[in-house]
């Protein structure tokens, strides 16, 4: 029988199941050095100015490790408040309550406690919840058309709330873009064509405690396949990002989100930018949560460097780094093909080398939860 991730059981379990121990060089050591990430200050930005504070940063920051916060970022504190009321809500649910929203496999949406369905070992130690989001006007109610599909009418206003935490997240993703735009020397907006009518994803992480918390982890090293994430975690901290060598924690911020950059959008800038390499690990005294946010083009956009990235300052042209291919090829890639783990991109780049056939499903590198 498939192990179940019940959350008010595994917590108070002394010793944990061998499916969430992982290996001792993986699992997370008792303790780290903080990372001082850039903060980027949006205020003026988002005013129209084309300012921002912390440029010079920002820019040393995205091509190293792909990773910044931004403050003054307008998403109101009470719709954040709103949110992780309703996070706790869901999470408070029965598991039965909770798996009527299961999420099956080679799906990207619903729930999943500890993705126990389709790996057998280094399971996350977490249960999420995710969702689709989409700007296209004719999908505008598509959230909580979703909560009430699979959850019923009683779920209607929770699905509100992620309606509108998922409007104010693409809107500030989209803000974002300009910002990464602007840092690249190209025009504000130049990016945000490539995101139009988009397919992003909203999940929602619940960590419980555990009485084991060295030897597991709440998500396993990996890059990001989306685009930009944005991240907000809550007060209790566990956010880590793999800089010179070494994993450092990011100290939470409640005013702030974390922004990271994933693989396809490092694609989408030929590799200007780093795609972030981050986890998250679990203690043992309190449960966190994290709202993650991914911003994706349309399934069927092809991904491809905007052309004032593909000239040389002297004027050549420069040989791009990454084929082209589709968010849809790369999600499937992901679902199908590949565990997510810290060398996915290169991994995949290879298979379309080699024509795309022919992968082996790698079960058993890196971390369960992505796709
Ligand atoms: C969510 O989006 C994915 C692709 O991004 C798609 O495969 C899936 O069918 C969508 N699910 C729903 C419920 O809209
Ligand atoms: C709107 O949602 C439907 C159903 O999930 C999907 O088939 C369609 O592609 C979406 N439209 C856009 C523009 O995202
Ligand atoms: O919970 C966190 O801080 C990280 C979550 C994460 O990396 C993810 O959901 O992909």
């Amino acid at each position: 029988m498939a192990l179940e991730f019940d959350a008010t059981i595994l917590s108070r379990a002394p010793v944990i199941p061998p499916q969430f121990v992982w290996p001792a060089d993986e699992a997370s050591p008792a303790a780290v050095g903080e990372i001082a990430i850039p903060v980027i200050d949006l205020a003026a930005f988002l005013s129209g100015s084309g300012d921002f504070s912390g440029a010079d940063h920002f820019a040393a920051a995205c091509e190293r490790h792909g990773f910044f916060q931004i403050v003054n970022h307008g998403v109101d504190p009470a719709l954040l408040a709103e949110a992780y009321r309703s996070m706790d809500a869901f999470y408070a649910l029965p598991l039965a309550e909770k798996q009527r929203a299961k999420r099956r496999l080679g799906e990207n949406h619903g729930y999943a406690g500890s993705f126990t369905g389709r790996f057998e070992s280094r399971l996350p130690w977490k249960e999420t919840m995710s969702f689709n989001c989409s700007d296209a006007p004719e999908n505008a109610s598509k959230v909580v058309d979703y909560f009430v599909s699979v959850l019923g009418e009683e779920y209607r206003q929770m699905g509100e709330v992620w309606q509108e935490y998922c409007d104010v997240m693409t809107r500030l993703a989209l803000d974002v873009t300009d910002l990464l735009a602007v840092g690249l020397g190209l025009g504000r907006g130049a990016l945000r064509g490539f995101f139009a009518g988009g397919d992003s994803v909203m999940r929602l992480n619940n960590y419980p405690p555990c009485r084991q918390p060295h030897l597991t982890l709440g998500t396993g090293p990996h890059r990001d396949p989306t685009s930009l994430t944005l991240l907000h975690q809550d007060l209790v901290g566990g956010l880590q990002v793999f800089v010179g060598g070494e994993w450092r924690a990011v100290r939470p911020r409640e005013d702030a989100f974390v922004v990271n950059i994933g693989d396809t959008f490092a694609a989408l800038v030929d590799g200007r930018h780093a795609s972030c390499l981050h986890r998250a690990v679990v203690n043992g005294a309190a449960a966190r949560r994290s709202l993650t946010f991914f911003l994706n083009p349309p399934l069927d956009r092809v991904v491809s460097p905007p052309q004032g990235l593909l000239v040389a300052k002297d004027g050549g042209a420069i040989n791009r780094k990454y084929p082209g291919f589709t968010w849809r090829e790369f999600l499937e890639f992901t679902q199908k093909h590949y565990r997510s783990d810290t060398n996915t991109m290169e991994a995949f780049v290879d298979w379309i080398k080699q024509g795309r056939r022919g992968a082996q499903f790698h079960g058993d590198a890196g971390q369960a939860e992505k796709n």
